[in-house]
């Protein structure tokens, strides 16, 4: 089934999209948890990691190559950020189409929430 995230790669509905290729997308979450947030997302759909083949390997590897581009753009690379995928309820995931976030500018804390 698709999400809003489908709707925003057809630009069905606005969003605050910062990079954008063949394969991936990059918006500002609309509720943002650190002073960069970002949401990094394949255009293919992908509900959850645990969908994940290894035939999107490559795929994975772009998700996380556009996180560290934005991060190095912004200019927060060297100061440090987190990247992280919520799976599943227990996970905390609430859209069903796998997203990073990449959050910066702040410090952030461990263990997670
Ligand atoms: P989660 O890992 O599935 O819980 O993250 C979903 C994120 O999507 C969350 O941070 C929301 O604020 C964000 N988001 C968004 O940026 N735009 C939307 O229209 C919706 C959720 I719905």
């Amino acid at each position: 089934m698709s999400t809003i995230f489908t709707k925003i790669i057809n630009r069905e509905i606005p969003a605050d999209i910062v990079y954008e290729d063949e394969h991936v997308l990059a918006f500002n979450d609309i509720e943002p948890q650190a002073p960069h947030h970002v949401l990094i997302i394949p255009k293919r759909e992908i509900h959850t990691l645990n969908d994940l083949t290894e035939g999107d390997a490559e795929l994975v590897g772009r998700l996380h190559i556009t996180a560290s581009r934005i991060a190095r753009e912004r200019g927060f690379a060297d100061q440090g950020y987190r990247v992280v995928m919520n799976c599943n309820e227990y996970g905390g995931q609430s859209v069903y189409h796998i997203h990073l976030h990449l959050m910066g500018g702040r410090q952030m804390s461990w263990p997670a929430g």
